[in-house]
């Protein structure tokens, strides 16, 4: 038996079975609490998704649940592109919340998108 509750996993999400590696993704990078993946349909040269182990439906509900854990992603993202060679260019951070904003998995996750010129505001 073990004092640590399990991470919140929901068995059909995508996102669950790539962190859980039921799944295959091209995983760039991975610490206990979290995976980066390429993008499976990437917008740009540098397209990777930052996810926690835990299921959270969007970046609203992680921070409210577990801020260390949405500061992990957040640290992540950013050492993800440093390890991509996009940080000295300039590169995105993206959180797509809601249908309505474009989140088309409900498993919390960070875009990291460089490797070419970005446009403001997005689309
Ligand atoms: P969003 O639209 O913000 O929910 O982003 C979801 C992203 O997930 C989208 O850019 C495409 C990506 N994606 C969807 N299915 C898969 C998959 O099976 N593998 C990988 N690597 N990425 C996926």
């Amino acid at each position: 038996m073990t004092d640590q509750p399990s991470p919140p996993h929901q068995p059909d999400c995508l996102f669950c079975k790539i962190a859980t590696g039921d799944v295959p993704a091209t995983v760039v990078r991975e610490t206990d609490t979290t995976v980066a993946f390429r993008d499976i349909n990437p917008q740009a040269p540098t397209h990777i998704l930052v996810i926690p182990r835990a299921h959270y439906p969007d970046a609203a509900a992680l921070s409210a649940a577990d801020p260390a854990i949405a500061a992990d992603v957040l640290r992540e993202a950013g050492e993800t592109a440093a390890q991509e060679g996009i940080a000295e260019t300039g590169y995105r951070i993206v959180f797509n919340t809601g249908s309505g904003a474009g989140q088309t998995v409900f498993h919390a996750h960070a875009h990291v998108l460089g490797g070419r010129g970005l446009q403001w505001p997005p689309g």
